[in-house]
């Protein structure tokens, strides 16, 4: 089990000037950050992103959305990173996540929810690459 993941504060939670108090959490619940970056996906670059989701009805949408402002990327370090994240930020829908968690603090849509957090290890891995270089991360 890998002990990294990676994180992106969305569109959404940028705009809404959310990113301080969201990272805030993400630092108190024992995550620390091995890379970081402030940037803007292109339309293209969102797709390559999400291509696991192409053939999906809400593709579209979420590359719409994901290019439409500024977001931060990073790297994190936990025991039991993956899944610790996934808890910490809860449900896709944020009308389902837990109390406390990320997403129902600060998400406002199933589409528009926040933060996004990987799904396995080996996903963890692509995406901090996608993202970083070596020079990039410590
Ligand atoms: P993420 O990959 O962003 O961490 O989210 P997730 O694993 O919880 O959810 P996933 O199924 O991977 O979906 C990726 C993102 O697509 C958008 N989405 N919209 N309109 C919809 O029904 C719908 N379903 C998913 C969300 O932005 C979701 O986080
Ligand atoms: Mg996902």
């Amino acid at each position: 089990m890998s002990n990294r993941t990676f994180t992106m504060i969305k569109p959404d939670a940028t705009a809404k000037g959310y990113t301080g108090a969201i990272l805030d959490q993400i630092i108190k619940a024992g995550f620390s950050v091995k890379a970081m970056k402030w940037t803007r996906l292109t339309p293209e670059q969102a797709g390559l992103f999400y291509d696991i989701h192409r053939e999906r009805p809400f593709f579209g949408e979420l590359v719409e959305f994901m290019s439409s402002g500024p977001i931060v990327a990073a790297i994190l370090e936990k025991e039991n990173a993956v899944a610790d994240f996934r808890k910490l930020i809860g449900a896709t829908n944020p009308a389902q996540a837990e109390e406390g968690t990320i997403r129902k603090q600060f998400a406002a849509s199933v589409g528009e929810n926040a933060v996004h957090g990987s799904d396995s290890d080996e996903n963890a891995m692509i995406e901090g690459d996608f993202f970083f270089s070596k020079l990039e991360r410590f």
